[in-house]
């Protein structure tokens, strides 16, 4: 890691002074704990600082300073070879414990560490993913992979909450099988092993009856069902429903804010019963607004006030989201607040894969919100672009720098021999609510119907894609392929036109295309050019909820 990226990494780089090599490639390091009030072992760190060279040897101390921030660290690495590592928690001794992995050095059978005087804490307490969209839920393994790679990233929750389980949202009075409980308690514990706060998210609101006690009953069974398996974090979630109240409902409780007030706080309640320890946020009805309402002034004044509540900005898909909405949405809610951010969540637009940076967030939106969650798009492998550069923002918001980050990203997940190809993967697909990016040139070459330069613009992605199609993640690949295979269709009815030929067919094909990058169609261009007569047949955008 060089100075640059150490400073973009980490909040406070004291001093780097010159690097202590050792020989051979392992460092000895022996541990003195004063780590006082929680017992943990070293194995426990997941660490490979075993040791051989007895006679190179590092001594790591490791000490609980309660008053540091949440999951926040101090690395100090000094001439005397005495490395120190200092943190609030478990959780933050292992993010200490990874910085030094990362600022380890191994060259020629040589290790290098330098003397380092490291403070690092996050700009969010929560950091972490909602699996909180419509539409094929990921599939097991994918979320195994998701809680591995968010310990690799420093995000420390992942909220189980797919709409289309229907155990979380349609039958949500019935409990989980055997078989499908037996997998989330997998995710349990492969959270627990990673310190990744495990949240299980239940959505009763399309058909929940206030005035049945039964069902009442009901939810308390299912959440019950999770808590017998050790599950102590939750989220109701009242999203995308009719909240207009019945007769019968409006006569007890006179406005849904009310009625939404009642069952959280009865759900907050029980898991007070029941843990002596919980965490409970709930999705308000009204979640995507920056005004004032009475709903949202009832919930401030009768929900209970530790209960934590979300929202997703000024809009569901908030283009922008500035410290002055982070204002009005705490004070209009009146309560701690959780930003659950819908980038790069894709449900609403299935044609599309959003592939750029997290870009248009406040520097200081932490001051509002104690945390954010990421709704990612139905393809996990290719949400981890996005999802990493959410990861650097959420830790070090005022530091982050959505270009460095993106970049960062796409060697991360596109590997650094594919990096050039994939990263044009990213650049044309990178367009999204959240930006209105275009590629200059390609904009002007078509605005000036230079033929060629669009057509080599086209070879160039054409020829980038069919390298792409050799990548050795096969499950990144498998979730790229249907842009590719698009793409193909595009390229093949742009080469027909340069090469003079008859377009029908292609202008067919391309105009059925379920996939579209994020730049302009062949089709598109070949019609502003006056070549094409199709349209491509665009799919009405998708109403994911239906009440
Ligand atoms: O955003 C929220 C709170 N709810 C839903 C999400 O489940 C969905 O994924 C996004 C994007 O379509 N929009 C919502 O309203």
């Amino acid at each position: 890691m060089n100075r640059k990226e150490l400073e973009y990494y980490f909040r406070e780089v004291y001093s780097l002074g010159e690097r202590i090599y050792m020989q051979g490639d392992k460092i000895r390091i022996s541990v003195s704990n004063r780590f006082s009030s929680q017992k943990f072992y070293l194995d426990e760190l997941g660490d490979n600082l075993e040791l051989t060279k007895e006679n190179y040897h590092f001594r790591l101390i490791f000490k609980y300073n309660p008053l540091m921030n949440k999951d926040g660290y101090k690395l100090r690495v000094s001439e005397s070879r005495v490395i120190t590592i200092e943190g609030e928690s478990k959780r933050a001794l292992i993010y200490g414990l990874m910085t030094l992995k990362s600022i380890m050095l191994k060259d020629d059978n040589q290790i290098s560490l330098p003397i380092i005087d490291i403070v690092d804490y996050p700009s969010f307490e929560m950091r972490g993913i909602i699996e909180g969209f419509y539409g094929e839920p990921w599939n097991h393994q994918d979320r195994l992979d998701c809680i591995k790679f968010s310990k690799l990233y420093k995000l420390n929750t992942f909220m189980y909450a797919p709409k289309d389980d229907q155990y979380h949202r349609k039958l949500w009075r019935e409990l989980y099988p055997e078989d499908i409980m037996a997998k989330l308690l997998e995710l349990k514990s492969l959270s627990d092993e990673n310190n990744i706060d495990f949240y299980y998210c239940i959505s009763p609101g399309n058909d929940f009856n206030y005035m049945n006690e039964n069902d009442m009953g009901l939810l308390y069974r299912k959440l019950e069902q999770v808590i017998s398996k050790g599950i102590n974090k939750f989220a109701l979630l009242l999203d995308d429903i009719d909240y207009s109240l019945n007769q019968e409902s409006r006569n007890m409780f006179k406005r849904p804010g009310l009625a939404h007030a009642y069952i959280c706080n009865k759900v907050n309640e029980y898991l007070g019963q029941k843990l002596m320890e919980y965490f409970f946020i709930m999705c308000p009805t009204e979640y995507s607004q920056n005004w004032k309402t009475e709903y949202r002034t009832d919930l401030g004044k009768h929900l209970d006030k530790e209960v934590r509540v979300f929202w997703t900005g000024y809009d569901i898909v908030a283009e922008v989201i500035n410290q002055e909405d982070g204002a009005i949405a705490s004070e209009s809610f009146g309560h701690k607040l959780i930003l659950w951010d819908n980038y790069p969540v894709n449900d609403f637009n299935t044609a599309r894969v959003y592939m750029g940076p997290l870009v248009n967030r406040g520097r200081r939106l932490h001051q509002y919100h104690e945390g954010i969650a990421a709704n990612p798009m139905n393809q996990w492998q290719l949400s981890k672009v996005a999802l990493i550069t959410m990861a650097h923002y959420m830790w070090n918001s005022e530091a982050y720098q959505s270009e460095l980050s993106w970049e960062l990203a796409i060697k991360d997940v596109g590997t650094a021999e594919y990096y050039d190809v994939f990263k044009l993967f990213c650049e044309v697909n990178r367009k999204s609510t959240l930006e209105y990016y275009s590629i200059a040139d390609l904009e002007k070459w078509i605005a000036e119907k230079n033929q060629q330069k669009v057509y080599e613009y086209f070879r160039n992605i054409k020829q980038a894609f069919d390298t792409l199609r050799n990548h050795p993640n096969t499950d990144l690949l498998k979730e790229m392929l249907p842009w590719l295979d698009a793409f193909d269709v595009q390229f093949d009815l742009m080469k027909e036109y340069i090469d003079g030929n008859t377009l029908t067919e292609y202008e067919e094909k391309c105009a059925s295309l379920k996939y579209v990058l994020g730049i302009p169609t062949a089709l598109s261009i070949l019609k502003q050019w006056g070549a094409a007569k199709l349209d491509l047949v665009e799919k009405p955008r998708e109403k994911c909820w239906v009440i």
